[in-house]
């Protein structure tokens, strides 16, 4: 595939603020080093890294509106604003930007993950925790994982955000918690 990545950076830069323009880039380099790591397409993972968060400062009412018109929420979804963004971006890539139904997903998936995830979709959750800018406590327990096993990684990072969303008392997504029980059970 002959990507145009200079464009897909601007159409980014349009829509993004400075720390998310980064943010992207950044995770578009971490998700080409994941993809030559592990051996998936290299350009690939880099484009569905730049473009993963595009839609994620839309203003929220114009966000609900456009996923709602595209796809039925879940009532966890429905009280859940900060997992929108995964849906919007994903909608707005494959409609006006590129139609690859792996980067659809890596994108649609980015934020809850979902069980049976595919390469690419993996590469791209994680590369999204272990990003250039990212400096949470744990981060180096992170990185150090994602250079060793993917699926042990993607399982920090779930019991992690699970931990995180019990603390906060907020409900956690459906698809996280199968991401997590399948990841579990396949080991
Ligand atoms: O978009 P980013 O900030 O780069 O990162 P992200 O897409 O992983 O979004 C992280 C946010 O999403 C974080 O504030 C926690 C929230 N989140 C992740 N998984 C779940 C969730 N929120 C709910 N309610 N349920 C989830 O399973
Ligand atoms: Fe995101
Ligand atoms: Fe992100």
């Amino acid at each position: 595939m002959n990507y145009d990545i200079e464009k897909y950076k601007s159409d980014v830069r349009k829509l993004l603020s400075d720390y998310r323009y980064v943010h992207s880039m950044n995770v578009g380099d971490s998700a080409k080093m994941l993809a030559e790591k592990y051996g998936a397409d290299e350009e690939k993972a880099y484009v569905a890294g730049i473009l993963h968060d595009i839609m994620k400062e839309m203003p929220k009412n114009e966000m609900l509106e456009y996923i709602t018109s595209r796809t039925d929420l879940s009532a966890v979804e429905l009280v859940s604003p900060k997992v929108w963004h995964q849906i919007a971006s994903a909608f707005y890539v494959r409609e006006n930007i590129l139609d690859d139904e792996d980067i659809f997903n890596a994108i649609r998936y980015h934020t809850t993950a979902r069980a049976n995830m595919g390469l690419l979709e993996k590469i791209i959750y994680v590369a999204d925790f272990i990003s250039a800018e990212r400096d949470y406590p744990d981060v180096d327990v992170m990185r150090q994982k994602a250079q060793i096993n993917l699926d042990d990684a993607i399982i920090y990072a779930l019991s992690f955000t699970i931990n995180q969303l019990e603390n906060a008392r907020k409900p956690i997504h459906e698809d996280t918690l199968n991401a997590y029980k399948f990841l579990i059970m396949d080991r």
